[in-house]
């Protein structure tokens, strides 16, 4: 394998992309991955290094989950300053838009892990980390929870364990991220060539995790002597971080409220403990409430299932069901609406 090839391999590239590209596309164009996302470009690397990539007029006429986003894979031409086309994704994580009702936001594309960081305090709540669990498995992205400033409180052991309760095979790290020594278990995750996503509330210490896991000062984190006011978020937009002992880290600004969308099947997942439940009660179409025989009340009578996992359950399929059809509805518009546009440019060329 010559140098170049190595390089790639190091940005995250692998046979999935690979496989992709005809011969023909290995002649005429460079993939590289992107590091940022500006209002009309791209930050990117490649096996020549950095390029600056102006996102041409015909990208804007795409809907926001078919322009490129930070982590995706895209081929340049061999000028290095024009974007042919966006790879399939291997993973991608996705939101329902702040303050939307239909439109979705891409998170970060082409990630094998999600760092999903929480601290040992107030921030700590079992439903938010329930909606978050549920998006890396929908996108079938690795959940590592991240419980920080464990420095901070005396009881950390009694965070990770409400954590596990969740469910029994959830990977859960207390640590203290501005010290390197009880980063040990989480920097093992950060491999060559693998790709770490931040996801979390502001303040939980998303950028300090990256600059102790890196040894150097990528990322602006919150002064301490700053007071904690709310809904100041101190990291502003998405950048992935190449660390110069290997491994990829996307680090991202906080999120306030995780609105999920197309991610039923993350939602399943996340609650099969209770579908399982359900298959046992007498009428296929309980609804858990004064039913006869209904095998989830009885779990909850028996103390094996709490009640706030079922409420919580029953509000993220709802929200989730709800946004999925108002996003399927735009898609639907703006598909009708694409048609007509092409339609009439294509009248124009005939006449
Ligand atoms: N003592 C202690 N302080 C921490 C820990 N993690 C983060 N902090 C502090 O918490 C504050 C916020 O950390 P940031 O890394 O800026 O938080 P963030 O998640 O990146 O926040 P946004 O960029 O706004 O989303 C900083 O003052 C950090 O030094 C920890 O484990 N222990
Ligand atoms: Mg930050
Ligand atoms: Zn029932």
């Amino acid at each position: 394998m010559n140098e170049s090839i190595t390089s790639l391999v190091q940005l995250g590239w692998g046979p999935f992309f690979q496989q992709q590209l005809t011969l023909e596309d290995l002649e005429v164009y460079q993939p590289a991955r992107v590091f940022e996302v500006q209002r009309t470009g791209l930050t990117l690397l490649h096996e020549g290094g950095e390029s600056i990539v102006s996102l041409g007029g015909r990208w804007f006429q795409l809907e926001a989950e078919q322009r490129p986003t930070v982590g995706d894979w895209v081929l340049l031409n061999r000028a290095l300053n024009s974007l042919e086309r966006v790879l399939e994704r291997k993973s991608i994580l996705k939101r329902l838009a702040a303050g939307s009702d239909n439109e979705i936001q891409l998170l970060g594309a082409n990630v094998d892990t999600m760092f999903l960081v929480s601290s040992c305090n107030d921030e700590f709540n079992l439903s938010r980390i329930e909606r978050y669990l549920s998006l890396a498995y929908d996108a079938g992205v690795q959940p590592v929870i991240v419980l920080t400033k464990a420095d901070l409180c005396d009881d950390g052991e009694s965070y990770i364990a409400e954590v596990r309760r969740l469910k029994n095979d959830l990977v859960v790290e207390l640590v203290n991220a501005l010290d390197m020594d009880s980063l040990r278990h989480v920097a093992a995750w950060v491999q060559p060539g693998q790709t770490i996503v931040l996801l979390g509330s502001s303040g939980v210490g998303k950028s300090t995790l990256l600059n102790t896991l890196s040894g150097e000062h990528l990322q602006l984190t919150k002064d301490i002597r700053e007071d904690d006011s709310r809904g100041r978020h101190t990291t502003t937009h998405r950048s992935l971080h190449l660390l110069s002992q290997g491994g990829l880290v996307l680090d991202s600004p906080g999120i306030r409220e995780l609105s999920l969308a197309e991610a039923q099947s993350g939602v399943l997942h996340m609650f099969d403990d209770i579908e399982a439940l359900a298959d046992e009660c007498r009428f296929s179409d309980c609804a858990h409430e004064s039913e006869p025989d209904c095998a989830v009340r009885a779990a909850i009578l028996s103390g094996d299932l709490e009640e706030r996992r079922l409420a919580s359950y029953r509000k993220l399929a709802r929200e989730e069901a709800r946004n999925t059809e108002s996003v399927a509805e735009r898609h639907t518009r703006f598909r009708a609406f694409s048609k007509t546009v092409r339609q009439h440019v294509e009248k124009k060329q005939r006449d």
